[in-house]
């Protein structure tokens, strides 16, 4: 058998299993796994590494608006330029529907825009304005296309879409096998904490993490998982920040909701007191849900190490430090006004080698199945996310031995600080292909732009968990009324 390249002599690893062997890849495609391959056309070494499926970053904003109009740092093309230097072979930003626009228009747009990436995409939609022609025509059009998960908001003004409209998009997205996420955080609860440290002039960057409650975001997932269970839909909870609200994803998890959820590097690495800084130097650790404390931290890693998590993604939200980004409003700002979010699209997965893999906290397989393999299960992404034959040849070479310090260099973003700056990092992704073509070898960019191909996602998998049929929907129970979804 003839190959295009073969990876030679790796220590292979899957979400379930761990060999020696190489690999045999041909026309972007895994075609042979075994003890020892000939030939090959390139032949990689990959003796004393891992080879791993590439990462699959299933959270991240690129090229993306925020609601009040501030554009990331990181188009497409420097997007997926500092995801691949991570270990990243494809990825699944968000395409964002502001109010009033149709979502074909935010399809044509993001479709432009994403085709300067260097590696493979999708995009999941956020919807924002679920009118019925969203509901009935342009979603389910959307879904055809393999745009398989809608986004939606239970917090900020222009984004937050109410119980009802949630379960609207609930429904539609049951109807067709789409997967619902959500961003859960109770709207009214920041608001009111907003007016409170307002009113006592406590508006430093600090006070962002304050004005956002633990209790705001577990009673938001409490209420996004019941309106879920009542129209027995697929949900996705995104940045799980808090313990309470990664016990009631366990709880529902184990009652066999069909519930999944991730949470992201900086809830694991780093606290509040990073936005406690003289000046506004605060304002790099501002994100939502906000970074919360050390006990915290302890939880979620026990979340992660028991399986409350599908996945491990960065939420990359990349402001600048400067007027283009953090202070798009102004210098001296309230803490409302300065931009939401934190780059760390590079950083994901070596941070979560380093502090999981090396530390002994996870093993690799779940290290593969945190940042790769069920991202693509939970997503519809069939072909990616394993080493197997069929499979995308998206690969990730990793040293597992060297350390270094992470810094912004090493981040191949368009930002101006990484948040990640000084922690040390042991293992790094050396050699990352997207369907069979290098994209990043040893610290240089080989990818082209425009490589990249959008990914058609398949529907949701319903076999897993048991579903919930509530009793006023069930036709026995609710004398006869045939109502449910
Ligand atoms: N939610 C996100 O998912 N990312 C950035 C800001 C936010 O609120
Ligand atoms: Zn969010
Ligand atoms: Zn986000």
């Amino acid at each position: 058998m003839e190959f295009d390249t073969v990876i030679h002599g790796g220590t292979l690893v899957t979400a379930s299993e761990t060999s020696k062997g190489d690999i045999g890849i041909r026309n972007g495609r895994i075609v042979a796994l075994a003890e020892s391959l000939p030939g090959g056309e390139r032949r990689i070494d990959a003796g004393g590494r891992l080879v791993m499926p590439g990462g699959i970053e299933a959270h991240a904003h690129i090229a993306q608006e925020s609601s009040s109009g501030i554009m990331g740092a990181d188009d497409y093309l420097s997007g997926s330029i500092s995801a691949a230097f991570g270990g990243n072979s494809s990825f699944i930003p968000f395409a964002a529907q502001h109010r009033g626009q149709s979502i074909d228009d935010v399809i044509t747009t993001y479709d432009q825009r994403a085709a300067s990436s260097v590696i493979d995409y999708s995009y999941h939609l956020i919807v924002t304005d679920p009118t019925a022609e969203v509901l009935e025509d342009q979603l389910p059009r959307a879904f055809k296309r393999g745009i398989t998960s809608f986004k939606v908001f239970m917090t900020y003004d222009m984004m937050n879409i109410g119980d009802g409209g949630m379960l609207d998009i609930l429904t539609v997205a049951r109807a067709h096998g789409a997967i619902t996420m959500v961003h859960a955080e109770n709207n009214d609860m920041i608001k009111w904490m907003n007016k409170r440290l307002a009113a006592a002039d406590l508006t430093e960057p600090k006070y962002h993490a304050i004005s956002r409650p633990e209790l705001a975001e577990e009673e938001a997932i409490n209420r996004a998982v019941s309106l879920a269970k009542l129209v027995d839909a697929p949900l996705f909870i995104v940045h799980v920040s808090t313990a309470g609200g990664a016990a009631i994803v366990q709880r529902e998890k184990l009652a066999g909701t069909r519930l999944f959820a991730e949470t992201c590097p900086q809830y694991l690495a780093l606290t509040r007191e990073k936005l406690d800084q003289p000046g506004m130097d605060g304002a790099k650790f501002v994100c939502s849900p906000p970074l919360r404390d050390a006990e915290t931290q302890e939880a979620l890693w026990r979340h992660v190490q028991s399986g409350t998590f599908e996945s491990v993604s960065s939420d990359h939200a990349p402001y600048r430090f400067d007027d283009t980004g953090k202070f798009m409003n102004g210098r001296d700002i309230p803490y409302p006004k300065i931009a939401n979010g934190m780059p760390g699209i590079a950083a994901r997965l070596p941070y979560l080698f380093s502090e999981g893999v090396v530390k002994g906290r996870i093993s690799l397989n779940e290290f593969v199945a945190l940042t790769s393999t069920n991202a693509a299960k939970t997503f519809g992404v069939t072909k990616k996310g394993g080493l197997a034959p069929g499979m995308d040849a998206d690969i990730a070479i990793w040293n597992p031995e060297v350390t270094r310090k992470a810094t912004l260099a090493d981040q191949h973003d368009n930002m101006d600080y990484t948040p990640f700056e000084g922690m040390e990092l042991t293992g790094v992704p050396e050699i990352v292909l997207n369907r069979g073509a290098v994209i990043v070898e040893h610290g240089e960019l080989k990818g082209q732009e425009g490589q990249g191909r959008f990914v058609p996602r398949a529907p949701v998998d319903l076999s897993k968990g048991r579903g919930y049929l509530a009793k006023e929907l069930d036709p026995s129970r609710n004398f006869g009324a045939r109502i449910a979804p």
